[in-house]
């Protein structure tokens, strides 16, 4: 079976699925494995790995380093052309469809496809709608592109449906890494409503209550980031995979 519907039977048998997404640049490829092993033991349901600046040139060592650690599905999210390697079991295939930056749009795109065939790897075709969140994001200012406004459902609402309609697998809410505020349940309310594709909600998720409200809100798939870049908050990992896994019986 593929990756993303593999992935979709699981979340939808346990309520939702829970994704960590690992920046490569914040840990060597030992950490990188410890931190892995670590994480694949509190039953998560998928590792996603990319960032949207990365200056490491040692992408692949990382996803060799990820992957042999994990027992789940490793996921690129890819924040550029450099971040593909054939050692992934799927990609993110995203669209940044909340802006107007052709390269974001369908540019970049052409160049990756034949990577993508090449390697052998399962493109998710995604549309990545990226919301005001408080400051400006690092994804905000790399795509250059407006972000959503958060208060208006309805044109959240609008662009979530034309990815369905487009043909898209998903569509990912993401208020930016590090975000002062998450995309509000509201929104992810209103879109799940609104739209048949699966809903992936990510950035500035600080705690499991804050994951569970956005399951119960219709998402699909949770993704922390930056949370666990401090060990020390490694003692929610547990609480975050109950929150968001509201079928399953711990
Ligand atoms: C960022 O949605 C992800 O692209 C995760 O965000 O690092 O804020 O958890 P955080």
């Amino acid at each position: 079976m593929q990756v993303f519907n593999q992935l979709l039977k699981r979340a939808n048998k346990k309520g939702a699925g829970y994704f960590i997404l690992i920046d490569p640049d914040t840990r060597t490829p030992k950490e990188l494995t410890e931190f892995v092993k670590e994480i694949c033991s509190k039953n998560i349901d998928g590792i996603l790995i990319g960032g949207s600046l990365i200056v490491d040139s040692s992408f692949n060592d990382s996803i060799i380093a990820v992957k042999k650690a994990s027992n789940v599905p490793v996921i690129i999210f890819p924040g550029s052309l450099q971040q593909i390697s054939p050692i992934a079991d799927a990609i993110l295939f995203l669209s940044v469809i909340s802006g107007r930056n052709p390269q974001y749009l369908f540019g970049d795109h052409v160049i990756a496809a034949p990577n993508i065939k090449k390697y052998n790897i399962e493109p998710i075709s995604t549309g990545y709608m990226l919301f005001q969140s408080g400051r400006t994001t690092t994804a905000e200012f790399i795509t250059n592109t407006k972000p959503l406004p958060p208060h208006k459902p309805e044109i959240a609402m609008a662009h979530a449906l034309a990815a369905q309609y487009l043909g898209m697998k998903t569509v990912y809410l993401e208020a930016g890494s590090g975000a002062d505020h998450s995309v509000p349940t509201k929104i992810v309310k209103a879109i799940s409503s609104y739209i048949d594709i699966p809903i992936i909600v990510g950035g500035g998720i600080k705690t499991p209550d804050e994951a569970r409200e956005k399951v119960e809100a219709g998402a699909k798939f949770i993704v922390t980031g930056n949370l666990f870049d401090d060990y020390g908050n490694l003692s929610n990992l547990e609480d975050f995979v109950k929150a968001i896994h509201t079928k399953e019986s711990y």
